[in-house]
This record gives structure tokens, sequence and C-alpha cells, in this order.
């Protein structure tokens, strides 16, 4: 029933709103109060979508951190997979971030595809290369990524593509549902809750997951500044957030409300086991094997 909103909503810049109100889905929240679709399987035609983006030459960058062992552990089977699922039939330009350039590597890619490889430092805190992505994707958007693409999407590299991970997913400014939060009460959301640090909040939207993140270079650009700044606040003030950058990204969406958002579908853990709502996997989680892969 709420559908009829959101296809309103994507009249403004898509002719995919007319099946929207047909293809609807019933039993998840399909927008949100401040009008944003949250992109759930069955309530978007793929093929719309696909058209309007190649019409309006659209082109995307996927930046992905690989450092230390996540290069052996995860790099291979994250871009063989994005091969087959990301942004098929979209110019696509991955850069990948590691401290071994050596190492990443050759893989066939396809028509209209490429890769960049940028060498950054390790850190001896895995806190830390987490959290200096945000400092990297920014620089990185403004001295090369505009220049070639007008969107782009920032990942783990602890996940693999399982099923299209298409154009539908691109708008402005795009978050992602965590997958072990969507059903949970507000309550429960794990927000830094330290007053003094800088992604301190008492309550919020959703809970979103730092693993998936884009929109329009611009937005992506603003987003990783103002995370990277308050990462650095935080260091100036000897605090460090809860769960790192995903707590200045959750801080951020709340600040500056997501104009699209991509449901668990999108970013799966397979360990949750089989739920409903859950009709298509398109990313799912990798194992993690903390013990040997985390320095310290
Ligand atoms: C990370 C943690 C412990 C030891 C190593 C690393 C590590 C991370 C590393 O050695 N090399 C590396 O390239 N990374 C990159 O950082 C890689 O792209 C990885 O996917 C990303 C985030 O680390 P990850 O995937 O181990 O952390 P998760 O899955 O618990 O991620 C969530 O929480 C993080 C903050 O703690 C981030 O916000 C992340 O975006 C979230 O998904
Ligand atoms: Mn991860």
């Amino acid at each position: 029933p709420m559908d009829i909103d959101t296809g309103k909503r994507e009249l403004l810049d898509s002719s995919a709103a007319i099946t929207l109100a047909l293809w609807s889905r019933t039993d998840v929240q399909t927008h949100t109060r401040w009008g944003a679709p949250i992109m759930w399987d069955g309530m978007f035609q793929a093929e719309l979508y696909d058209q309007k983006h190649k019409k309006n030459k659209s082109s995307v960058a996927l930046t992905v951190f690989a450092v230390g062992r996540y290069l052996d552990a995860y790099l291979g089977a994250f871009l063989n997979s994005s091969e087959q699922h990301f942004m098929v039939g979209l110019p696509v330009k991955y850069y990948v971030f590691t401290d071994l350039p050596e190492k990443v590597p050759s893989l066939q890619l396809g028509p209209q595809r490429s890769l960049e490889v940028i060498r950054v430092q390790g850190h001896s805190r895995w806190q830390d290369i987490s959290m200096t992505r945000m400092k990297t994707i920014a620089d990185a958007i403004e001295s090369d990524i505009r220049h070639h693409s007008t969107h782009v999407f920032c990942m783990d590299v602890d996940q693999v593509f399982a099923g299209r991970f298409g154009s539908e997913a691109l708008a402005d400014s795009v978050a992602l549902l965590h997958a072990h939060f969507y059903r949970l009460p507000r309550f429960m959301y794990t927000y830094d809750h330290n007053p003094k640090s800088s992604a301190y909040m008492a309550t919020g939207d959703f809970y979103y997951h730092a693993a998936v993140f884009g929109g329009s270079c611009a937005s992506v650009k603003a987003l990783a500044e103002a995370c990277y700044l308050g990462i650095l606040q935080d260091k100036d003030n000897g605090v460090e957030a809860r769960w790192h950058d995903e707590s200045h990204v959750n801080k951020y969406f709340w600040l500056h409300r997501p104009s699209k958002i991509l449901s668990p579908e999108y970013c799966w853990d397979p360990l949750i086991g089989q739920r409903h709502d859950i009709h298509v996997t398109r990313i799912l989680w990798a194992p993690k094997h903390y013990k040997a892969l985390r320095p310290n």
C-alpha cells in the first residue's frame, strides 16, 4: 500500500514508477517517512532502471580496500563476483586500495570495465585501516573518480556478489540496512552513545551498514569528508566511536538522510539463515577469520 508514494517520488526521474505501484511488496517497509524508496526485490523492474541509466550515461566507480592479509583472503572472490553482478551493462571502474599492489590478482574484465590499483599505507591497528578509508575515498573522488564516473559505491572486501547489484541501486545518496538490525527495535541499534564522540547519537532512523554506501560523487565525497573529520576530532579528544567508521556513517545519514536505501538483500549474512522477507541475496558476507586475519 505504501508503494504509491514511492512511485510518485520515482516518477520524478524514472519511468519505472509506472510499474512500481503494480510490483509492490506488502510485507516490508518500502519507503521512509521522508520519502526515500527502500529497495526490496519485487518492487522494481530492473530493465527500466538500466534503460534510464544507459540513456543518462551513468557510470560507476567501485572503491574497495584490501590491506595486508585481506588481499589474499578476499579480493579475488570479491572482484570476480562483481564482474558477474555489479552494474552489468554500465561503465564500471574499480579502485583497489592496497599496500601490496604487486599482489593484486589479474582478472579478465568485461567491456567498458577497468581497474586501477592505488597504493596506500598499512596500519598497525585494524581500526585505523578501516577508519582512514574515509580520507582516501574523499581524496580519490576529488582527484580522479569525479572525472570518470557519475556515481560511486564504497564497499568492504570481505563479501561476495551473489545476485544482481544493478542500476536500481543508484541515487544521489545511498545507504544500506544492516542485516542484523533491520527487524530489531530502535533501542537495540548500536549507535555511538558516548557524548564525547562526534558520532554520538541518542536515536536515529535505521541502523545502516558501512560495508556498502554510495551515491553521486559530490554526495559520497561529502560523507567521506564529514566522517573523516569526525574521526580526527575524536582522536583529538582521545575517544573512538563504538563501531569506528560505521558509527560515523550512521551519524552522517542521520543528519543528511539518504535519498535511497537498500534492503538487507543487498548485503546479507548467510549465518542469519532463512528469512521469508529476503527473496534474493545480492551480496553475501564472506566468512570472518578474525583470529587469523586481524593483526592485533
Ligand atoms: C579489519 C579488521 C581487523 C583486521 C583487519 C582488518 C582489515 C580491514 C584489514 O586487515 N585489511 C583491510 O583491507 N580491511 C578493510 O577494511 C577491508 O576492506 C574490510 O572489508 C574493511 C572493514 O574491515 P572488516 O570487513 O574486517 O570489518 P567488519 O566486517 O566488521 O566491518 C564493519 O565495521 C567496520 C568498522 O569496525 C567498518 O565500518 C565496515 O565498513 C563495516 O562493514
Ligand atoms: Mn566487512
